[in-house]
């Protein structure tokens, strides 16, 4: 019984560890929604620095990137590279135009996206969203441990038993063998 209850406390924090473990992974799983530029959405006024807002993020695949504007005034294009850098909008990959626009990255990588209103893109209206290729720790499968801890087989003392038994026959047997061989070569 006490055995018993010595083996359940020391699963404790085992299983402890467990839900965390199963938490934290959960918590991987469930994407984020970003919305670019926070309060102020997707614009020109306040010269918002996407660059930086988007540099303190760590974007991963299933992450949803929520552009909130007025469509009267603005757009969403998603473009290549060279067109981001050169604010070019005449080939976008893309086109949003609903002025709340969630999009999901599904791929690693630069994701690069800028307003099309002429103009706008030069005033900084662009953004980089950066899914990086290598994560530091590739997230491992969780395997149950709790669960078989508490079924390792304790060593049985049957088995032990046996064999003394066993031994302590052979050992009577031998004794008794020597004995009477002692006996009959006393009578020799
Ligand atoms: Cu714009």
């Amino acid at each position: 019984m006490t055995l018993g209850m010595a083996s359940r406390k020391a699963l404790a924090p085992l299983l402890l560890l467990g839900i965390f473990a199963a938490a934290s992974q959960l918590q991987k799983s469930i994407a984020a929604v970003y919305k670019v530029g926070d309060s102020a959405g997707w614009t020109t006024i306040g010269n918002i620095n996407y660059k930086q807002w988007a540099a303190n993020k760590s974007f991963k695949p299933g992450d949803v990137i929520l552009f909130s504007y007025n469509p009267q005034f603005h757009n969403v294009m998603q473009v290549t590279h060279p067109e981001y850098q050169a604010c070019n909008a005449t080939a976008p990959i893309a086109t949003h135009t609903s002025g709340n626009d969630s999009i999901t990255i599904t791929t690693r990588g630069h994701h690069f996206f800028l307003c099309g209103v002429p103009g706008h893109c030069l005033s900084g209206q662009k953004v980089d969203i950066n899914v990086p290729r290598t994560t530091l720790a590739p997230t491992p499968s969780v395997t149950p441990t709790t669960g078989t801890d508490s079924t390792v087989p304790s060593p049985s003392p049957s088995a032990a038993s046996t064999l003394c038994t066993v031994v302590g026959t052979f050992g009577k047997l031998t004794v008794s063998v020597a004995v009477f061989a002692a006996f009959v070569s006393s009578f020799a």
